[in-house]
């Protein structure tokens, strides 16, 4: 297992714009939990808060082909990749301009045009899928890559093993990013598995694995610029493990008692948005304006959005089984 190296320092426009990313990922979900409370949201929301840097840090380093797999957590990683929060609203409140017209809902919002393949509601689902688009880019002979993210809970799938040996083998263009946020449902990492780095399970592959700290979202720039560069030259896949944590329960409205005082406190002061709000003012000369304006232009955003959102109709009954089935498969074209 390998540590990344340093990152490269980054601009203060660079860093304002991964600010900007972050609070708009943790404004999304907070004023989405308002609005279930509301009834606006029929179902589940996993709330991604406080692993913000993961996405922003690892969608940074990616370029326009590239492709990405997700989780039930998946708000973070579809808005880091440039999804517009409207229609992902819309889909939330279950409207027929939802990017999946209400039939996706939070946990399978997909973006084809982002090459954004799907959030998932089966945990380890996303990661075979990502290696079977690797497959396809390799054959293409794209420079793309595929990125996959997933949980602590997920790398105890069978799939998740499956996967790592053939990408492996076949030294498939992707990035494994396992957000190791402590706990798999309600159930601490030291109750679901023997290891603490989730990275040492890249050996058993013959992978280079990485341990990063998914707090810092240039430390995940960095290990994903390294993983990509990799990636895109034949070099294979990597393993990057993620220490990060999530402030809300599982899913919202789970209090998450299951978890010590001092644990969530110790994390709370780890903040990735206030870990990059001293990165910014402290050491690349920015004032407390520039967050404000950041901030003010999120605020500004989510509002459009959620108006909008709100004023979408719902779809109608006799329309629930257009888009479901596939008239013709397009992958088939591919091969
Ligand atoms: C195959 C499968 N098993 C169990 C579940 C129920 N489930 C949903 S989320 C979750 C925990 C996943 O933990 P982790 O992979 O660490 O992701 P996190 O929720 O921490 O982001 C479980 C067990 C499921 N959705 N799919
Ligand atoms: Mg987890």
């Amino acid at each position: 297992m390998n540590a990344p190296t340093e990152p490269a320092p980054a601009t203060l426009a660079e860093a304002l714009g991964y600010y900007t990313q972050m609070v708009l990922i943790r404004r999304f979900e907070e004023r989405a939990a308002q609005l279930r409370a509301l009834g606006l949201v029929p179902g589940f929301l996993h709330p991604y808060i406080g692993q913000e840097a993961v996405a922003v840090g690892v969608c940074s380093a990616l370029e326009a082909q590239d492709v990405l797999t997700s989780t039930h957590r998946g708000h973070g990683h579809m808005l880091a990749r440039g999804a517009d929060p409207s229609r992902m609203y819309a889909e939330l409140f279950a409207r027929v301009d939802g990017c999946n017209k209400a039939k996706g809902g939070s946990l399978h919002m997909i973006d084809k045009t982002l090459g954004f393949l799907g959030a998932n509601g089966i945990v380890g689902g996303g990661i075979p899928l990502a290696a079977g688009a690797a497959l396809q880019l390799k054959r293409q002979k794209s420079s793309a890559v595929a990125v996959s993210f997933f949980g602590d809970g997920a790398t105890n799938e069978g799939s998740f093993h499956e996967t790592l040996n053939l990408a492996s083998l076949w030294r498939l263009p992707v990035l494994f990013v396992c957000e190791n946020n402590l706990y798999g449902e309600f159930t601490r990492q030291d109750r679901h598995q023997t290891i603490t780095d989730i990275a040492d399970r890249a050996s058993s592959y013959a992978m280079k694995g990485v341990v990063v700290d998914g707090n810092d979202v240039f430390a995940m720039r960095e290990a994903a610029l390294q993983a990509t560069e990799q990636a895109r030259h034949g070099g294979g896949p990597t393993l990057i493990e993620a220490k990060t944590y999530r402030h809300k329960g599982h899913f919202e409205g789970d209090m998450a008692r299951y978890r010590p005082k001092d644990e969530v406190e110790a994390w709370m002061r780890r903040d990735p948005i206030i870990l990059i709000t001293e990165e910014i003012t402290q050491k690349l000369g920015g004032s407390a304006s520039d967050i404000e304006e950041a901030k003010a232009k999120v605020e500004t955003q989510l509002d459009d959005a959620i108006a909008w959102a709100k004023e979408r109709p719902h779809p109608l009954p006799e329309d629930a089984l257009d888009d479901v089935f596939a008239n013709s498969y397009e992958g088939a074209a591919l091969l």
